[in-house]
């Protein structure tokens, strides 16, 4: 992979902050958009601008066809069976929360239990603490193991026969730790459950097959994997669609509506109340085509090369707590560390003064800052058009950090 050509894609790269050539390592907040991304949604504004399913129009065509296109894309992009298993949704949020919604209300009881992880993103613990309460049901936590991810020993003894649904991470956004999804989908239909998989960290990382895993229910978002913010998927196997709710109401998602009661259209437009996000739809697509052409799977090696030449290096640096496993092969592009006795919101504003955007804060996951005892971290990510020159510039820059609030030089 070609990372240099890559980036003559990324105009957004190629400028100073702080008098220092930019360097972009917060892609798990959100990721850059190329060119390619930018000039499918301006072509669909400047040419094919029109509302989807509604007119007859050419320009109505042509937009339907488009934003129909991209759910093909997204289909075989996660290995769905059937476009009727592909929703669009705001983002991993709306999706999980369609879920909680749509689907838990229907299907969690009094007494019944429902399991998440301390490594979930708070996108994905709020929505089942609303159902639990709405239903007075158990919200119980599966335990990691040493290396941050879920211990499938541990689950087997708290998985019981009340469990109704596991909603657990794919990736980690804190530690990058990978979770053994198919491994938790197998215990969790072993008693008739449901598993929900938050894919916002590993679908822009690495190539997802949701049949493989066997995931119920499969959610993320298009601007972590160079897509335009505002449009994400929410996938579900179909049988289970058919059985959930939609959640927003209006029009586009009905079939009849009579004085005091309607009737829903068929999948997936039955959950896709209102005018969609045609432009986003288009521009998750555009982005989708260019992972393709690089290929998922040298995306997760150039990200696993820089994440190989950095942890041994900072292992090596005195004063470092680094969180999450030590063997790169065990987590994607994300690094989270502090330096002690730093304030991380410290340590990123020095990196900033050095061009460097990172992240400090609890990473909108408070349960597993808890587990892990501190307050907030700093994180670094990476993705695909990161160098190993942009590693090594972090690594020099974390010395200079660290020496500079440890004994005020720099
Ligand atoms: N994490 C981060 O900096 P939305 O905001 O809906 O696109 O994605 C929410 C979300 C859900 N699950 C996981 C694992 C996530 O990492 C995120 C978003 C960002 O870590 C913003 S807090």
């Amino acid at each position: 992979m070609d990372v240099a050509k890559i980036r003559q894609d990324f105009p957004i790269l190629f400028q100073e902050v702080n008098d220092e050539p930019f360097i972009y390592l917060d892609n798990a907040a959100t990721t850059q958009k190329p060119k390619q991304v930018l000039s499918a949604i301006e072509n669909y504004y400047l040419h094919d601008n029109a509302n989807v399913h509604r007119g007859v129009h050419t320009l109505s065509e042509r937009a339907t066809r488009q934003y129909e296109a991209s759910r093909e894309t997204v289909r075989a992009f996660i290995k769905a069976r059937s476009t009727k298993e592909i929703l669009f949704t705001r983002g991993t949020t709306t999706s999980l929360n369609w879920v909680a919604r749509g689907f838990g209300d229907i299907i969690v009881e009094p007494g019944d239990e429902i399991y998440i992880t301390p490594l979930e993103h708070h996108s994905n613990v709020v929505p089942w603490q609303q159902l639990a309460k709405r239903k007075q049901a158990k919200l119980l936590y599966l335990p990691l193991n040493e290396e941050g991810s879920v211990d499938l020993e541990a689950a087997k003894s708290v998985i019981s026969a009340k469990g109704k649904i596991l909603a657990v991470t794919h990736a980690s956004n804190v530690m990058g730790t990978i979770n053994p999804i198919k491994e938790l989908a197998e215990l969790i239909h072993a008693v008739g459950g449901y598993i929900v998989v938050d894919g916002a960290q590993s679908t822009p990382h690495m190539a997802i097959d949701v049949q493989t895993l066997d995931a119920d229910f499969f959610a993320f978002s298009g601007h972590k994997m160079s897509g335009p913010t505002g449009i994400g998927v929410l996938y579900g196997k179909e049988a289970l669609l058919e059985i959930m709710e939609p959640i927003e109401f209006g029009g586009e998602m009905i079939d009849f509506v009579y004085d005091d009661y309607s009737t829903w259209t068929e999948l997936p437009w039955k959950f896709e109340a209102g005018t969609p996000n045609i432009a986003g739809a288009i521009g998750l697509k555009a982005a989708i085509d260019y992972l393709n052409a690089i290929g998922m799977d040298a995306i997760a090696e150039q990200e696993h090369r820089i994440i190989s030449y950095l942890l041994p290096k900072l292992q090596e640096i005195e004063g470092i707590t680094l969180f999450g496993p030590t063997d790169p092969n065990k987590r994607t592009g994300i690094i989270t560390f502090n330096i002690d006795g730093v304030h991380p919101h410290d340590v990123s504003t020095g990196f900033d003064m050095e061009g460097i955007a990172i992240r400090a804060g609890h990473h909108c996951a408070q349960p597993l800052m808890r587990y892990l005892d501190v307050q907030s971290t700093a994180r670094a990510s990476f993705y695909y058009y990161n160098t190993l020159e942009e590693a090594e510039q972090f690594l020099v820059s974390l010395v200079k950090i660290k020496e500079f609030f440890t004994n005020g030089l720099i």
